[in-house]
């Protein structure tokens, strides 16, 4: 497949609220986006640093993804996500074929209206991997 960037970080975080004096007031970014999506059952809150973002997520629902994993792990750095010149449909294809466990078989929507599709972190090292396209740039 072929990276052209890192798309985001995605940080859990208990409170986006409580999260923000941090980033706006001691980092100097600034919050662009407050987003929230229902199927992952998360609150997004978004960043630009540099040629990427920070996405903050704050669950929505304690069963949700980023509640099980603030539950087991506490706050932090919960995956990265990297922008797919070739489609994501494509990058997953190849990531399957190489033996990576897939997440998503097929591409879905995420923030920002992007193609979204996630690796399991069991086959990448322990890392949350996220491949990203955004479908207005093709
Ligand atoms: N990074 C690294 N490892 C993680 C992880 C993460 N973010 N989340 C869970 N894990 C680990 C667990 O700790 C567990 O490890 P151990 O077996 O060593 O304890 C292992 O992965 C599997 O955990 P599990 O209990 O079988 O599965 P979970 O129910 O915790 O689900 C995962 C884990 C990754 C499959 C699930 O969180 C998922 O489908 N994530 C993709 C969707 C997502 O994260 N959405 C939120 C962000 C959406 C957005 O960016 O908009």
């Amino acid at each position: 497949m072929k990276i052209t960037h890192i798309e985001h970080l995605g940080i859990a975080v208990k409170s986006i609220e409580e999260a923000l004096p941090y980033y706006e007031n001691v980092l100097g970014l600034k919050c662009y986006a407050i987003e929230e999506v229902a199927d992952q059952r998360v609150k997004t809150a978004f960043f630009k640093v540099g040629g990427t973002k920070i996405e903050l997520l704050e669950s929505t629902d304690p069963e949700g993804p980023v509640g099980k994993f603030i539950e087991k792990k506490g706050e932090g750095v919960h995956h990265i996500a990297f922008a797919v010149a070739d489609g994501v449909a494509e990058a997953l294809k190849e990531a399957e074929e190489k033996g990576i466990r897939l997440i998503d078989t097929t591409p879905r929507k995420g923030a920002e209206g992007l193609n979204i599709a996630f690796l399991h972190p069991k086959s990448t090292m322990g890392v949350l991997t996220e491949l990203c396209e955004d479908p207005s740039k093709k």
